[in-house]
């Protein structure tokens, strides 16, 4: 990292720096969460493998959208990218029903205004891929939003490119992944604008910490879901009895060895680029 670079916030399990007034850098750490509590315990690679994942999809989707990447670091775990001024907006794309879509379902019928088939069960895949977009609440916990509030928030013609936009992703990633074997069930993209005022895809994108992957041989509707990265950590949680408040349980190491190695595969299922490939070389995801 460069010596002086402002820190400029902090997510969960990231950082965000300003370089100059034009540019920012984003690192991933290798710290996890689960059940919204950040975890003593590293993975480690965790940071390069999201790194990677997003600079594999951003090169990759640039017909749909433009992007903030400006390039790799050669750590692997920090992306150089142009500094926007961020959409008040979460763009959430899901295929199937889980999460907060579940459980708004299940109380209303439909989620973020939108109504959805009766009878569909926990998991389901849906008819076609609905927006649901969020903002952040007080709380620091996302709320799903209909489409007027969120129109209002961006303006009524910005939220129909966004929509188009992120569905047009979503379609893109998801077919990719089921070729691979994973379903994406959710994700969700935040968007900022350019000088021009133009929409440019931002943040991280489609790695499993800003989506649901599920392993596509496994998948079995009318329940949640195995994570395909946070299983094993998730499993131990929940056999210790912990109560999900902070601070969250050390992991021990075969759950470290474990998490690490499915953090890898998704990698390298989705990029069919060896990962250790990418360590020696961030930039040939980018190829
Ligand atoms: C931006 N965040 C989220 C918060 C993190 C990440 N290209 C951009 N231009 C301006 N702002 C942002 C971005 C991006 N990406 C992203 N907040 C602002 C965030 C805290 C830590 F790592």
């Amino acid at each position: 990292m460069s010596e002086t670079a402002a820190h400029v916030g902090s997510g969960k399990v990231r950082e965000l720096y300003a370089l100059d007034e034009k540019r920012l850098m984003l690192v991933a750490s290798d710290r996890i969460s689960t059940f919204d509590v950040v975890l003593p315990t590293e993975i480690p690679e965790k940071g390069r493998v999201l790194t990677g994942l997003s600079g594999f999809w951003f090169a990759r989707t640039r017909e749909i959208c433009a992007n903030h990447l400006l390039g790799l670091r050669e750590d692997g775990r920090s992306t150089e990218c142009r500094r926007l001024e961020m959409l008040p907006v979460e763009c959430v794309v899901r295929g199937y029903l889980a999460g907060s879509g579940w459980k708004d379902y299940l109380t209303s019928g439909s989620t973020s205004g939108r109504a959805l088939p009766p009878g569909l069960l926990e998991s389901a895949r849906l008819p076609e891929p609905i927006f649901t977009p969020s903002t952040k609440a007080i709380t620091g916990h996302d709320e799903n939003i209909d489409a007027e509030r969120a129109a209002t928030l961006v303006g009524a013609d910005r939220y129909a490119e966004v929509e188009a936009t992120a569905l047009a992703l979503y379609g893109l990633a998801s077919a990719h992944a089921a070729e691979r074997g994973v379903i994406i069930a959710d994700t969700k993209f935040e968007f900022g604008l350019d000088n021009e005022g133009r929409l440019v895809l931002a943040d991280e994108v489609l790695t499993p910490d800003s989506s649901r992957f599920w392993p596509a041989d496994e998948y079995a509707p009318g329940q949640p879901q195995p994570s395909f990265d946070k299983q094993f950590v998730r499993d131990y949680c929940e056999a210790l009895g912990w109560d999900k408040t902070p601070p969250g349980p050390e992991l021990p190491d075969e759950v470290v060895d474990g998490t690490r190695r499915r953090y890898q595969e998704a990698f390298e299922r989705l990029t069919g680029i060896e990962f250790e490939r990418y360590a020696a070389d961030p930039e040939v995801v980018l190829e």
